[in-house]
C-alpha cells in the first residue's frame, strides 16, 4: 500500500510517495518485529531494509522475526537489487 504524504512546496501541492518501492520487481514486502522490512522478489530472493529505510545486508539463512511473531528464513541478499527498486527512481 502506498502511503501518500501532502507537501506544500511553493504554494503548490505536490504528492510524494514515502513508500518508492517500484512493486512491479517486488512480490510483496514483510515487516519485522524490530521496525525493518524484507522485501520478497518474484524469483523467491529477498532484500532488507533497516527501519531508517537503508537498504542492508544480511546473511543468507539468517532468521529473523515478523511483526506478528512468524519466522522467516532469509534467501539470497539481495542488496544491490533491492537498492534499485527502492531509490532507482532518484536517478536520471
Ligand atoms: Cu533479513
Amino acid at each position: 500500500m502506498m502511503k501518500k504524504t501532502l507537501l506544500a512546496i511553493g504554494g503548490g501541492l505536490i504528492a510524494i510517495s514515502s513508500f518508492a518501492v517500484d512493486m512491479s520487481k517486488v512480490d510483496k514486502s514483510i515487516e519485522l518485529k524490530d521496525g525493518s522490512t524484507v522485501y520478497l522478489f518474484k524469483d523467491g530472493k529477498m532484500g532488507m531494509e533497516n527501519k531508517f529505510g537503508r537498504v542492508e545486508s544480511m546473511k543468507e539463512g539468517h532468521i529473523m522475526e515478523t511483526k506478528d511473531g512468524r519466522r522467516v528464513v532469509m534467501i539470497g541478499n539481495e542488496v544491490w537489487r533491492l537498492e534499485e527498486a527502492l531509490h532507482g527512481d532518484h536517478r536520471n
